[in-house]
């Protein structure tokens, strides 16, 4: 299968317009190595003869910082009313449902076009936060790394750069209540999980196909939430995986919903993120996704903790979950990115909307996240994105020397933008495409994978994921 363009020779692109790390820049010469590694980066120069242009602005790649892939399949299947008041909750027994019935070719399926579909939407690398483990009775399959190595190739056939985070999940609610049938997949001792987690490291990079290019694969650790696990195991696996690799990223979800804030009060009198601060060496290595019930006191806490706020605007909304003070929290500081979650939207200039449109709703204010620094909120949110989520990725992008050639052009003949400058034609990108993609050409570590908007591997991927869509809603 191609999953690329024909490899360019040429590891250059001249763009008119650039998003540098500093702001928007003119007349911009890139340049990368054969391992897909910027070596310069050079505002205002001539386009040198023989090097390709763009047509149209170009970024950094966004990453994608929280990801369940196979809930790619049943996006849009639950916006019904399943009982008399619909909730997380009764969301979750939907999922848990679907959960329960997936093939590891399944599985292999959906990511793979759902990773197509990331990049066409202009992310080049995701964490995917992977709590499916086992067979459908809830035991091992022969090789207990099958589901992992499924996403893993996944990713590689897509091309794009994978944070795989193993998910431990032990317990069904606070104080260690033993977990629930719906959750037999999950479950992994804390040994297990630090063998699987060894056994990705040496081996997960080697499991991809051999035409994948330079794409990055990182491994990390997701305690599931303090739902999920206990005080002990989480401590004892995050320590077990800096043990392994210091500087590994350590994912949770955190604070979703109010029942969990009450759940964990009656449990330890702290609010989730409060006992997690209090109780883990939070820093910049983690990401606390989903902080969404926050005291002023834990916001403050989380943005000098270092540790992002991993937010997933469609998907929280979609579950009802409400709104994360991110303009105190970004005015403190504090550190985000975003993520795609269920998959309600693979998109992430929408998810940057929504993210914007909430704090707006909520203060009754415009331009909540633009800075001094850039008053065009498109920009100062995009910039801040992409450092947020390349933080909890262990794997940044952004238009500099020494970074991976991640790289995003958008379309300038699309309605949206055409006709307008650099940092409009972003804001056009965000605010007003009217859900039609203006991303054009996706480069990751200096390959390109999307042109004109499309991925080679598309049509094909996506003929899969029907019929494996479809056997699923079968059963
Ligand atoms: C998940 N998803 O693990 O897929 C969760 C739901 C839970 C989101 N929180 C399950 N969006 O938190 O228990
Ligand atoms: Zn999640």
């Amino acid at each position: 299968m191609t999953t690329s363009f024909v490899r360019s020779e040429s590891r250059a692109l001249f763009a008119s317009d650039a998003l540098l790390p500093e702001g928007w820049a003119k007349n911009v010469l890139l340049e990368w190595d054969c391992s897909g590694l910027l070596t310069s980066v050079t505002p205002g120069v001539k386009k040198p003869s023989g090097v390709s242009e763009a047509q149209g602005p170009v970024m950094p790649g966004m990453p994608n910082l929280h990801s369940h892939a196979f809930q790619r399949a049943f996006a849009g299947l639950t916006e019904f009313r399943s009982t008399q008041e619909d909730s997380f909750w009764s969301w979750r027994e939907l999922m848990y449902r679907f959960a329960g019935r997936i093939t590891p070719e399944q599985l292999e399926d959906i990511a793979t076009y759902l990773y197509i579909e990331m990049l066409q939407a202009g992310y080049t690398s995701v964490c995917e936060f992977h709590y499916l483990h086992h067979d459908e009775d809830g035991h091992p399959y022969a090789d207990d790394a099958e589901l992992a190595l499924r996403l893993v190739r996944a990713a590689a056939r897509a091309g794009i750069s994978l944070t795989l985070l193993p998910v431990l999940y032990q317990t069904s609610g606070f104080g260690g209540h033993p977990a629930g049938g719906g959750q037999r997949r999950f479950i992994r001792s804390t040994e297990n999980i630090l063998r699987l987690i060894e056994r990705l490291r040496t081996e997960g990079a080697g499991a991809a196909p051999a035409e994948s290019s330079h794409a990055h694969f990182r491994v990390g650790l997701a305690p599931h939430s303090l739902r999920a696990v206990t005080p002990d195991s989480l401590a004892e696996s995050v320590a077990g995986l800096h043990a392994m690799d210091s500087v590994a990223p350590v994912h949770i979800h955190i604070a979703e919903q109010v029942q969990e804030v009450q759940d964990c009060l009656a449990w330890s009198g702290q609010r989730p993120v409060q006992w997690l601060l209090g109780h883990a060496q939070v820093d910049a290595r983690w990401c606390l996704v989903h902080a969404t019930h926050i005291s002023s006191h834990e916001r403050i806490a989380l943005a000098t903790s270092g540790a992002v706020a991993g937010l997933c605007p469609t998907t929280e909304a979609n579950l009802g979950d409400g709104v994360f003070p991110l303009a105190a929290f970004s005015h403190e500081s504090g550190r985000w990115g975003i993520g795609s979650d269920s998959h309600a939207c693979v998109n992430a200039a929408e998810e940057l909307m929504l993210l914007e449109y909430g704090q707006r709703l909520v203060l009754g204010r415009r331009n909540v996240l633009a800075t001094e620094q850039h008053p065009q909120v498109a920009t100062a949110m995009m910039l801040a994105a992409i450092a947020g989520g390349g933080q909890a990725s262990a794997h940044h992008t952004g238009l500099e020397a020494g970074r991976s050639a991640d790289l995003v052009m958008l379309d300038e003949n699309h309605p949206a933008l055409s006709g307008l400058d650099a940092p409009r034609m972003l804001a056009a990108h965000v605010f007003a495409s009217h859900r039609s993609s203006a991303v054009h050409r996706v480069w990751v570590a200096g390959c390109e994978h999307v042109r004109q908007g499309e991925h080679p591997g598309r049509a094909r991927a996506f003929k899969k994921f029907v019929l494996a869509r479809a056997a699923l809603l079968e059963n």
